[in-house]
């Protein structure tokens, strides 16, 4: 039986790649985002029957509801919720960061994810489906100017693994993927620079937003009495070390 995913984020990176992954190996998939003629695009290319575009901004809970409420029928039965749309703005030290980028980091990666993800349980509990999150290092290291960004993401991170305990006994597999560096357009998002983007990957073999998709497949396709609790991927040349001193 074909089997349907809802993937947020799949106008760019992580989640576009996802659509395509999971329509190749026989999904269909709801992929949402606000740019409309990239999910257009998606639906030419891949077919109505497999990609059902619903264009939202994740943040408007009103737009959700009406996202949902307007699935069609072989999209409705949810079997698989991908929450992946989020972004990072600004790499400024706390004191001199913009209250509008943290307050946009909030709604977008904690307010719309737990929101989205109440709505679409009681589907996903009938079904005995799945949550996959794609959270982020950046919640479990700390690195100067994360902040809002980092703190976002340790929340997604710990609200995908108390899900866990919540859904304990309905059959619902919860995933944590929380990927190191990942060449997709969410550094040119953060600094609104293509060149600052090109410039922190060049050299790194950064990984890609095939790389998380094959991830989120996997862990999709595993028979039902597996769980993968969490993920933690990056580049090899990447790693966590971080401690700094200061000298007087
Ligand atoms: P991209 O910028 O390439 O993609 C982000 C996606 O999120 C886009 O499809 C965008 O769609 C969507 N999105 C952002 N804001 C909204 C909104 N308000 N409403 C609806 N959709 C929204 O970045 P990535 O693919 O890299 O990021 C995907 C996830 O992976 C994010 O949660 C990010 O934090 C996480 N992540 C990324 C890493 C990296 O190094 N790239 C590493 C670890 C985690 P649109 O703009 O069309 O609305
Ligand atoms: C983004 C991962 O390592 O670029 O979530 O901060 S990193």
């Amino acid at each position: 039986m074909t089997k349907t995913a809802f993937v947020t984020g799949a106008t760019a990176g992580i989640g576009e790649a996802t659509v395509r992954t999971l329509v190749a190996s026989g999904w269909r998939c709801v992929a949402t985002g606000r740019r409309k003629e990239r999910l257009d695009a998606l639906v030419s290319e891949l077919g109505a029957d497999k990609v059902h575009a619903a264009c939202f901004d994740v943040r408007d809970s009103e737009a959700m509801d009406a996202a949902i409420a307007a699935l069609p029928a072989e999209f409705a039965g949810v079997d698989l919720l991908v929450n992946n749309a989020g972004l990072a703005q600004g790499l400024s030290p706390a004191q001199e960061a913009d209250l509008e980028n943290w307050q946009t980091m909030i709604d977008t990666n904690v307010t719309a994810m737990v929101v989205l993800t109440r709505k679409l349980l009681p589907v996903l509990i009938e079904r005995k489906g799945a949550v996959i999150a794609i959270g982020s290092v950046a919640g479990n290291y700390i690195y100067p100017g994360g902040n809002v960004y980092a703190g976002s993401k340790a929340f997604v991170n710990h609200f995908t693994l108390a899900l866990r305990a919540d859904l304990h006994g309905t059959g619902v597999r919860v995933t944590s993927i929380e990927p190191g560096m990942v060449e997709t357009e969410f550094t040119l998002v953060r600094t609104g620079s293509q060149d600052a983007s090109d410039d922190l990957y060049r050299g790194v073999d950064p990984m890609t937003g095939q790389d998380i998709a094959d991830m989120i497949k996997w862990v999709a396709e595993l028979p039902p009495h597996l769980n993968i609790n969490r993920l933690e991927p990056m580049p090899v040349n990447q790693d966590f070390a971080g401690f700094r001193v200061a000298r007087n």
